[in-house]
């Protein structure tokens, strides 16, 4: 039995090949898993658990079919679908986590997470993550009619491309310092997260202690799952046209 990590798929009904890949992925693999572990960015962008469009419908769905088999599924927000809730947990059975969470692994614990909070240096980020995180604006931003919020978020991304773009590699990677710290304080020596794009394993030492830190690919030309085991762990791929 295997427990299966994704992360990075930026699911959108404009990259197809994706979505297939995602779903033959769910039917064929997911469903024979011991978990599935989602550590976000599952979606392009989530607008919020009121989208009723076919796309949101079709992947809640094969969440859904997932869970009533018995697969528990966990899903961590990732930036761009920071706006997961609870509703979309009830109509999925997907267990919402925490920014950071810690889980038990064939007995060995490791912290699991989206990844973005790791990026310290990219401070202008984690400024624009404070203000669109605070509870009252995502409950106000909730009760907007859909076309509206289709406006702002439009109107965001644009004006925040041209930032991305000034930021160096560097910065949007993640802070060594911050990574260890995170495990000190969850006393672990093992980190799955996403987020980077930059799939590898990371091993070093923290106070005499071999630590590993797993980072997940994306899915954007081919489908991209850590596989886990008691025994064993491997980052693999999966072909688009399968
Ligand atoms: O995912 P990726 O790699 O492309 O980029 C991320 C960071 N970018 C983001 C932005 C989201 O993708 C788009 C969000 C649209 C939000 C609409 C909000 C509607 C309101 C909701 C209210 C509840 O996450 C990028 C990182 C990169 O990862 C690192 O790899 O660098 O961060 C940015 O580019 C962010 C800019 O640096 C922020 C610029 C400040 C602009 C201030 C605008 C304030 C708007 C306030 C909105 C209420
Ligand atoms: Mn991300």
């Amino acid at each position: 039995m295997t427990t299966l990590f994704i992360s990075d798929l930026h699911l959108s009904p404009s990259t197809p090949e994706t979505t297939e890949c995602f779903i033959r992925f769910m039917r064929q693999e997911a469903i024979q898993a011991e978990a599935l572990y989602v550590l976000g960015d599952l979606f392009e962008f989530w607008i919020g658990d009121d989208d009723r469009s076919e796309f949101a419908n079709q992947i809640r769905s094969e969440f859904k079919t997932l869970t009533e088999r018995g697969i528990p599924c966990y899903f961590t927000q990732g930036n761009r679908d920071f706006l997961v809730g609870q509703r979309f947990a009830r109509q999925t059975g997907v267990k919402l986590l925490g920014d950071e969470t810690v889980i038990d692994l064939y007995g060995r614990k490791a912290v699991v997470l989206h990844g973005d909070t790791l990026c310290t240096q990219d401070v202008k980020y984690l400024e624009f993550r404070k203000k669109v995180h605070q509870p009252w604006l995502q409950w106000v931003f909730n009760r907007i009619p859909m076309s509206i919020k289709k406006k702002i978020v439009s109107k965001v991304q644009s004006d925040i491309k041209t930032d991305k773009q000034t930021k160096s590699l560097d910065i949007m990677d993640v802070t060594q310092s911050e990574v260890e710290q995170v495990m000190q304080s969850h006393q672990v020596d093992l980190m799955i997260h996403g987020h980077t794009h930059r799939p590898k394993v990371h091993t070093f030492e923290l106070n005499q202690t071999p630590c590993t830190r797993i980072v997940l690919g994306d899915w954007y030309t081919q489908g991209s799952v850590l596989v886990f085991d008691k025994n064993n762990f491997e980052l693999q791929q999966r072909p688009f046209s399968g």
